[in-house]
């Protein structure tokens, strides 16, 4: 990487906003970043993944990007909330659909808030995943490393990032995945 603070973050949409259908919202939601201080280094292709839980919803669209960022990780975080809500989203149900999710994936190799409270929400059991929610800021986000639709986007911007716990690469956590879960991950 190039930069001291660089940042990975990961986009999708699964309704279309007032921008359009979803992938016009991504594009225009990583001009936006651009124009709140933050320079976008380089963004991936975007794809098209079956929705999470399968039969939640519409597929959607999905891409990555490395942001330079010279601010604190829950900054940055702050600004990629208020451009989700600039796009029309509402919080109204976890893993409910919407025009524009941005998560923020990583902070370089940041592990925040501390250890123990990132391996609580990554351990946390299936059930409760879908009702619990956390309130501050846990990077890497816990459920990155298991999703080909935060994998495969990532692996064109970023495939030697190594996990900071996990101590794996970016394409060697994509490559442990099922076949079946990355053959649906499909580039648009
Ligand atoms: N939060 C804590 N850490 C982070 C982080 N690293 N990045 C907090 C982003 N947010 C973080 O997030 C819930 C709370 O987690 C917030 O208070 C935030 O401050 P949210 O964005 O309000 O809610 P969410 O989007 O429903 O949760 P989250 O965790 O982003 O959902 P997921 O687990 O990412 O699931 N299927 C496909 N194919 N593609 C998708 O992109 N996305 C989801 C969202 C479900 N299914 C999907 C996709
Ligand atoms: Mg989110």
């Amino acid at each position: 990487m190039f930069f001291d603070k660089f940042h990975l973050i990961a986009l999708g949409g699964n309704m279309p906003s007032a921008q359009g259908e979803s992938h016009e919202t991504l594009r225009a939601a990583l001009s936006r970043i651009t124009s709140s201080g933050c320079s976008v280094a380089s963004v991936s292709r975007f794809y098209r993944t079956p929705c999470f839980p399968p039969g939640a919803g519409p597929d959607y669209v999905n891409a990555a990007a490395v942001l330079a960022y010279d601010g604190a990780p829950e900054a940055l975080l702050g600004l990629l909330h208020r451009i989700e809500a600039g796009f029309g989203r509402e919080r109204a149900k976890r893993w409910g659909q919407r025009t524009l999710d941005l998560d923020l994936i990583a902070s370089g190799d940041a592990v925040l808030p501390d250890l123990a409270t990132y391996q609580a929400w990554r351990d946390l059991a299936p059930e409760a995943q879908q009702s619990q929610a956390p309130d501050r800021l846990i990077l890497p986000h816990p459920r990155m490393h298991e999703r080909a639709f935060v994998l495969v986007p990532l692996a064109d911007v970023a495939p030697e990032w190594r996990h900071p716990v996990l101590g794996r690469t970016v394409t060697e956590m994509r490559d442990a995945l099922p076949a079946e879960a990355l053959a649906e991950v499909v580039a648009i």
